[in-house]
């Protein structure tokens, strides 16, 4: 099942770097856009572009008959749903492949499984993933919860099932408390994802979050490619994205990868997954599996030489792995940062025109961004406008080079988070390694102080 002509259902930065896998492999692209984006990057080099609706993303991106009907309209045989918007629908899967058309991700029922948090942890449970010690499922009532908290001990998390991504959750640390924390997070959850369910995690106070990617070809075979260590975070936003974790060993590395692609192997699981873990004192502990191409897969594919979206698109086509695991070689580091178009003080997003756009180049510098010198970043989406991802042998080269990248970066017209970025990476801690999923958050609290 050759595909011919790809729908990209994305915009920004992954649709481009969607549109570029594809023409690198002989296929024809389709952007769709909101009518905020007619002028966009991905639409202007697409073999061709179809308006789905208004700038709303309920409206154009995230509306399934407009997307439909453009694969249809267009000819195209394939839709890759990239990241956020549909890219975690089941049944937005499900209805792409009812038209006949190849949807680039997995199964719908693998998407659905992990996109409840209860049914995750279950299922990597049963994989042999190691858990957070917490309730076996859903938590029905406050007389199991505190039964179960006393067990593991306390502090504990209350977390929501349809969460995910940080939303819903509740840190508990006594027993006088658990009762009301356990309503507030039911009620929010109902509010926010009308399901209440809840479930109880022992919270960990210091851990980091090391993420696994994988590849399945849906038949019983999977492949990791290591670890992205994606610890330094505001608001549950990833801000800096490092490949190797600085603190994971490659006994570790092999000995955790071997877990994971065994556990996909088992599950027949298709396509490119993560496999989200903190990470404490020396134990990987699962808490969510994200099945959809991420954001930071740039810094895997730069120690890895392994270009993540083609193979997406290869598997798709029903083709197999293109690498067996013992041909895989890691080798040396790579650090993204996402450049947002923000205060980076105050974190306001600071949408506006691309007045003068000078990108950093030379060796083993890569930015995957749609801007380009006269562009309107619109105010209706996520804001980040592109990623700045460098490579080194050695950690401490691949700073080095970061540091010279940023420094050579201009963007003017409106805020970004480079300034940002050039603190951070001048940072001891940053440039140690030393940190864990709490550190960015302080720092950003002792900057603002002095
Ligand atoms: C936790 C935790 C501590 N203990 N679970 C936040 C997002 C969601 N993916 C899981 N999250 C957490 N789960 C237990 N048992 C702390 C967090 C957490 C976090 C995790 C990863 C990256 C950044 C974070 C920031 C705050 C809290």
């Amino acid at each position: 099942m050759s595909i011919e002509k790809l729908l990209i259902a994305n915009r920004g930065e992954i649709a481009l770097r969607i549109h570029r896998a594809c023409h690198e492999m002989g296929i024809k692209t389709v952007a769709v856009h909101s009518t905020a984006d007619a002028d966009a990057m991905h639409v202007r080099l697409a073999d061709q572009a179809v308006c789905i609706g208004p700038p709303a993303a309920r409206d154009s991106y995230l509306n399934i008959p407009a997307i439909i009907s453009a694969a249809e309209i267009s000819g195209a045989d394939a839709i890759h749903p990239g990241y956020g918007f549909l890219s975690e629908n089941a049944q937005f899967a499900e209805i792409v492949e009812a038209h006949g058309l190849i949807f680039v991700g997995p199964k719908p029922e693998h998407i659905r499984v992990m996109g409840d948090k209860v049914e995750a942890k279950r299922t990597a449970g049963s994989l042999g993933l190691p858990l957070v010690p917490g309730s076996a499922g859903a938590i029905e009532d406050v007389v199991e919860a505190k039964a179960i908290a006393r067990d593991i001990g306390y502090p504990v998390i209350i977390k929501a099932a349809s969460g995910g991504g940080g939303r819903g959750m509740k840190v508990c640390a006594s027993e006088d408390e658990l009762e009301s924390l356990m309503q507030q997070a039911g009620s929010e959850a109902k509010a926010a994802f009308g399901d209440a369910t809840v479930y109880l995690e022992k919270y960990l106070g210091d851990p980091r979050h090391i993420e696994f990617q994988i590849f399945g070809d849906g038949e019983g075979n999977a492949i990791h490619l290591g670890e992205r260590d994606c610890s330094l975070q505001r608001r549950h936003q990833k801000v800096l994205e490092e490949a190797p974790s600085p603190v994971i060993s490659k006994a570790e590395r092999d000995r955790m990868g071997g877990i994971v692609s065994k556990a996909m192997a088992d599950m027949g699981y298709r396509g490119a997954g993560t496999i989200e873990f903190l990470y404490e004192n020396g134990e990987f502990y699962f808490i969510e599996m994200n099945t959809r191409i991420q954001v930071e897969h740039p810094v895997t594919e730069m120690i890895t030489g392994f270009d993540l979206v083609r193979e997406q698109i290869r598997i798709a086509e029903g083709r197999p792995l293109s690498v067996a695991q013992e041909d895989l070689v890691f080798s040396g580091h790579a650090i993204e940062c996402r450049i947002n178009a923000e205060d980076p003080e105050t974190f306001a997003p600071s949408p506006g025109k691309v007045q003068m756009l000078h990108v950093p180049g030379g060796m083993h510098v890569r930015v995957d961004s749609a801007l380009y010198q006269g562009y309107n970043v619109p105010p209706y989406y996520d804001s980040m406008i592109g990623k700045l991802i460098v490579y080194g042998r050695t950690r401490e080269g691949c700073l080095m080079r970061l540091k010279r990248a940023l420094e050579e970066f201009v963007i003017e017209g409106m805020k970004t988070t480079i300034p940002l970025h050039q603190r951070l990476i001048a940072d001891q801690d940053v440039q140690n390694g030393d940190y864990s999923i709490k550190w960015l958050e302080e720092w950003l609290e002792r900057q603002k102080a002095d």
